[in-house]
């Protein structure tokens, strides 16, 4: 401990007066390197593609689904550097996401029938947009296999709100933003009755089960879905499968796929023909068209019906309002996407080699002049594929999702069976470039690329397998997201990125200028609801109450500091734990748990955080700041008492400390040094334009916070050490330490901060 602290203090006057060694360099040449590593000038143009130096920062953040993990991955692009997982779905311990109260409430929003679901098959992450433009504010993702979406925040990178389909037993098409952001469409995936609870036999799929889409109504002041204005189309049960909004010309309008529309069902173990046989044996399934705009007009009229409390237009409506059409598409589809100009639906049938691009005009115009083809078993209207395809486009083996390029008419559509990716004009139909991936790519990206202005640049592929690509880490792989340079008319392949955590159907990916994430809360914020905690505390106010079998603790938490340091509690007590991080400084985040109580909380500066448990364990259970925040972090520590029924003490003073007079004046010649390097630090700051930078000026808020606190301590310690009782003069004056040690940090990062950020002198 004694030399650590003369370590520290000796840190912090060499940084204090800006004394740094230099290292020496490496004598090793460029061209040693690359043959030392064995690398070809090619692989040292997408090393200088890529590497982002030590420093610097990506352009673009890229939002991942994280599989089966049920969370968010969220990283940098070019560098691929991984930059935080979010629970999502599933309790993330980092984030106190499922430990503390608040991100309990979060999480209890996804419960279906009264029971937690934990984990969840995240497929597609969607940003919010303004004018068909992602505007950086909020990211909502799907969970396919209990049928939820998820609301995040991008100010704090939180989850906000989780909602259950009320209809759906299984989706896949989520989450698809209009283009102001006004719904959030999610589809069914394999089909089921719409009422919850309702059993009946897969001998009456065709009649009881069905398929259906959801359009969330979302609104954006209170940053949360509204379940009440949101409404279903009930569909017929044809696995209806991925979505896409209309924008500009075809706003108001979606697009959605399906498979299976054969309505197979199974039964191996009865001797029919499996699955995969009866559910693409027709050489077509239904793009569905539907016209959201006018529906969600008829559900303000009253021609929904509510099932499970929720409105659905029923299908008979939707044909007579002519709101809804079908029209064929090669068979066993799997991605629809809207070309950015809104002009064209591009559908890629994975069992055939094509794409096909339907004109929007075209349909509208079939529409208009009544050209029905057919109808299919519901009575819903077939346009014929003649009438509305602009052109198709022979691409590959296995073509699944489509995204495109900041140039006009151009294309890339991942491909499967082929693993590769083509670059293609969608305008004049041709194939313009093809790249292999490894291996077996199903969704594809390209920067802003399902929006109305993609930034090009560069693409990812998720490929579904790795196989060979990386170090083996047993039979469960990672997969692969691989980088791709599409600035130039070749494509090249510049990085391989594993990902560890589920498989990641799809990612978005945002310029990073858009994205304007806070660094702190206002003081005494729930995260969670972004409104101020009712148990928020400032310095000072803290305190404990107990009534009854209740305590409840209003607490705080500032370097390297646990208010209160200790609870006691009786057997059986319930014990709820309010802690707001006093903190102003950036990063300065505290953690919190306690000993064998499964409780943890990640308390960022200025939030407010809430554990709860049943004392129910007689012992001693320390409690510690989980974040290694500060040079005393070790010191942030406490103890919860948990009595036996009525204990009486009997032992009343605590152990003493031998500190003698040299050790006290020991601290007292510590404290004089560190108050040189406040001092010289303090000098800096205030010989500069430090106001003029917000952060160093909170910095410098929460410095003098600190040495204010050290008032009165001088006078205390000396009064002890004039008594000569020097245990008590020695921890006060210690005690003053403590206090200049935070603030010097403090001061020396707001140092930093403004050298970095070219603070100018003033006189
Ligand atoms: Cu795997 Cu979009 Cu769910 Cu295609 S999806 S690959
Ligand atoms: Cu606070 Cu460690």
């Amino acid at each position: 401990m004694k030399r650590f602290t003369q370590r520290t203090i000796t840190l912090l006057i060499a940084a204090g007066m800006g004394l740094a060694t230099t290292a020496a360099w490496s004598a090793e040449s460029l061209q040693d390197v690359l043959k030392r590593r064995n690398l070809s000038q090619q692989d040292l143009l997408a090393a200088a593609k890529t590497y982002v130096p030590t420093g610097k920062r990506d352009e673009f953040i890229a939002f991942s689904s994280g599989g089966q993990s049920g969370q968010v991955i969220v990283y940098g692009i070019p560098s691929m550097r991984i930059l935080k997982y979010i629970g999502v779905f599933t309790p993330e311990p980092w984030q106190g996401y499922g430990y503390d109260e608040e991100s309990k409430k979060v999480l209890a929003g996804g419960r279906i029938d009264g029971k937690d679901i934990t984990w969840g098959d995240t497929h597609h992450p969607g940003f919010s947009e303004t004018n068909g433009e992602a505007d950086g504010q909020f990211l909502f993702i799907n969970d396919k296999a209990n049928p939820r979406l998820a609301v995040l925040d991008l100010r704090d990178f939180e989850t906000k709100q989780i909602v259950v389909n009320p209809i759906m037993k299984s989706e896949h098409g989520g989450a698809f933003v209009t283009p102001n952001t006004d719904y959030v469409i999610e589809t069914v995936q394999y089909a089921a009755p719409l009422e919850n609870k309702k059993f009946y036999p897969l001998e009456e799929f065709n009649e009881k089960y069905r398929g259906g889409i959801t359009y969330w109504k979302f609104d954006r002041k209170e940053g949360k879905i509204d379940p009440k204005q949101s409404f279903s189309l009930e569909l017929p049960p044809y696995s209806q499968d991925l979505a896409d909004a209309g924008k500009g010309p075809s706003d108001g309008w979606s697009f959605n796929n399906s498979f299976c529309s054969e309505r197979y069902v199974g039964g191996i173990e009865k001797g029919r023909p499996p699955y995969e046989a009866g559910c693409s044996a027709k050489d077509t399934d239904y793009m569905h068209v539907i016209n959201w705009k006018r529906a969600a007009e008829l559900v303000k009229e009253g021609k929904a019906k509510k099932i499970n409390g929720h409105d659905v237009l029923m299908m008979d409506t939707a044909i007579k309002e002519g709101i809804l059409f079908l029209i064929p598409e090669p068979k066993s589809p799997h991605g629809v996407d809207v070309t950015p100009d809104g002009t064209k639906i591009v559908v890629a049938g994975k069992l055939d080699t094509h794409v096909s691009v339907y004109s929007f005009d075209k349909i509208m115009a079939a529409i208009k002049a009544g050209k029905i083809e057919s109808k299919d078993p519901y009575g819903i209207p077939v346009l014929s594929m003649k009438d509305t395809l602009h052109t198709q486009v022979s691409l590959g083996l296995g073509p699944l999702h489509t995204q495109f390029d900041s140039k006009p008419c151009v294309a890339y559509t991942s491909l499967y069976v082929d693993s590769q990716v083509a670059k293609w004009d969608f305008c004049e139909g041709k194939v313009l470039d093809k790249i292999s991936v490894h291996y077996n790519i199903g969704h594809l990206m390209t920067m802003e690329g399902d929006t109305t202005k993609p930034a090009g640049r560069y693409l990812v592929a998720l490929n579904k397998l790795s196989i060979d690509r990386f170090n083996p880490v047993g039979p469960l792989h990672p997969q692969n997201h691989q980088l791709i340079d599409i600035s130039n008319d070749k494509m090249q392949l510049i990085y391989d990125m594993p990902i560890p955590l589920g498989e990641p159907h799809y990612v978005v990916a945002i310029d990073a200028k858009k994205l304007k994430p806070g660094v702190r809360y206002k003081l005494g914020t729930d995260s969670r609801t972004d409104k101020p905690h009712p148990a928020a505390v400032r310095a000072g106010e803290e305190r404990t109450e107990k009534k009854g079998n209740k305590i409840e603790v209003f607490g705080s938490l500032i370097r390297s500091h646990i208010t209160p340091e200790t609870i006691e509690a009786e057997i059986g007590d319930e014990v709820t734990i309010h802690l707001t991080n006093l903190e102003r400084a950036q990063d300065e985040t505290h953690g919190f748990t306690v000993s064998t109580y499964n409780v943890h909380a990640s308390v960022e500066p200025g939030k407010t955080v809430t554990v709860k448990f049943k004392a129910d364990k007689e012992g001693v259970y320390p409690y510690y700041c989980t974040e290694f925040c500060s040079a005393l972090h070790l010191e942030m520590q406490g103890y919860l008492l948990v009595k036996p029924k009525g204990w009486k003490a009997t032992k009343t003073t605590l152990a003493a400390g031998n500190y003698t007079e040299a050790e006290y004046k020991a601290i007292v010649k510590k404290v004089a040094d560190t108050q040189t390097v406040i001092d010289s630090v303090v000098g800096y700051i205030t010989s500069v334009n430090y106001k003029d930078f917000p952060d160093a000026v909170a910095m410098v808020e929460d410095a003098f916070d600190q040495i204010g606190k050290t008032k009165g301590l001088k006078e205390k310690h000396e009064a002890f050490a004039a008594k000569k009782d020097w245990e008590n003069a020695a921890l006060w004056a210690e005690q003053i330490w403590q206090y200049q040690v935070k603030c010097a940090d403090l001061g020396i990062r707001a140092k930093t901060h403004l050298e970095q950020n070219g603070a100018k002198k003033v006189k």
